[in-house]
């Protein structure tokens, strides 16, 4: 059977869904980037791209080196092909205009351009998140208040990750497909045609050195989940922590489980590490649409209004019958305050 390439399952989504050009040639200009980071990334020392750029980004974090190239790498494939409006990105401090000497599209791009990059001089799973909104009817130089729409309007949403193989996961909002990078080729082959997250699991992944910090209802579950058979979910459970979003959303895709990054006391005024309109909302978005569910202990992901552009949000994702249950212990505790 010949095998579909990204390109060709894009121009049938056109052919049988009316995907729009303009949004299937983002898409292809998006994953080109993604194999030019997963290139970058793969030289490792030899690169000399291993280490700290220097310069610390809008969240005050330091940047690696990586961080700055795939950022870049990313803006020079999008700026000029006339389908954004706009692009933003957690590694600079504000929304990227499209130059002036470029044509404007109708879509705007936002990316967190290396995820987990933390990983990066350990040789770990790593990876590219990215979210597709349209741009405002009438709206010709989108500001952050036109970047602050809820999660459920995106168009598209999608990760590369940068593991033993280089794999491309995208939702158009009718199911998830992966897609692998064939080197050999150049492109990414379809290899996952139709991914669904089991709603039962017996794996979770959090980050348990965080455990005295976290709220009352996370630390009743997690304490649940380690008690395993012997505890009233009667059965035991795995744990993995790849400190990499990407990789333990992966892995989720692939054989079910549940993420947690909750809030914790440490910066009490934050509502949790994770980005809202960078990680959260693509990755719910992908989650849901393979049949799982993503809340932030109370409230669904992609409805909530994001403030800010920068807006970081707690989150519970993956197998449905966990999150719920996380979700409702949250619910119970504020109903009995
Ligand atoms: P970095 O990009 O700074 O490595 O952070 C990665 C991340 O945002 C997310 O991808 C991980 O799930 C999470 O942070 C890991 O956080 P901890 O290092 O606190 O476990």
């Amino acid at each position: 059977m010949s095998r579909v390439t990204l390109s060709r399952y894009l121009i049938e989504q056109t052919r049988d869904h009316g995907t729009p050009a303009d949004l299937r040639f983002l898409i292809e200009v998006v994953a080109r980037a993604c194999k030019a980071i997963s290139h970058a990334v793969s030289k490792g020392a030899l690169g000399g791209v291993l280490g700290n750029a220097g310069t610390d980004n809008v969240q005050g974090e330091a940047q690696k080196k990586l961080d700055v190239i795939s950022n870049e790498i990313l803006l020079e494939a999008n700026e000029w092909g006339g389908h954004l409006a706009a692009m933003a990105s957690e590694e600079m401090d504000t929304v990227y205009p499209i130059p002036g000497r470029f044509p404007k599209g109708a879509y705007m791009l936002l990316f967190d351009p290396l995820d987990g990059s933390s990983n990066i001089d350990i040789n770990g799973s790593v990876g590219t998140i990215f979210s597709v909104l349209r741009c405002p009817d009438g709206v010709s130089e989108p500001g952050e208040a036109d970047f602050l729409q809820p999660g459920v309007t995106q168009v598209a949403a999608g990760y590369a990750m940068y593991g033993p193989q280089t794999i491309l996961m995208l939702t158009l909002g009718s199911g998830v497909k992966g897609f692998t990078l064939d080197r050999e080729l150049g492109s990414f082959v379809l290899t996952h045609d139709d991914i669904r997250i089991p709603e039962q699991t017996q794996e979770f992944a959090i980050n348990t050195s965080n455990a005295r910090h976290w709220e009352a209802p996370v630390q009743r579950y997690v304490e649940e989940l380690l008690a395993g058979q012997t505890g009233p979910l009667g059965k035991n459970y795995n744990m993995r922590w790849i400190a990499a979003m990407v990789g333990d959303v992966h892995r989720i895709l692939t054989r079910g489980g549940i993420f947690m990054y909750p809030w914790d006391a440490r910066e009490p005024n934050k509502p949790g590490k994770l980005r809202l309109m960078y990680e959260a909302n693509p990755m719910s978005f992908i989650v849901e649409q393979a049949g799982g569910a993503a809340t932030n202990g109370r409230q669904r992901i992609l409805d909530i209004q994001p403030s800010s552009l920068h807006e970081r949000v707690a989150v519970f994702l993956g197998s449905k019958a966990e999150v719920e249950r996380i979700t409702r212990y949250h619910l119970e505790a504020d109903a009995a305050r």
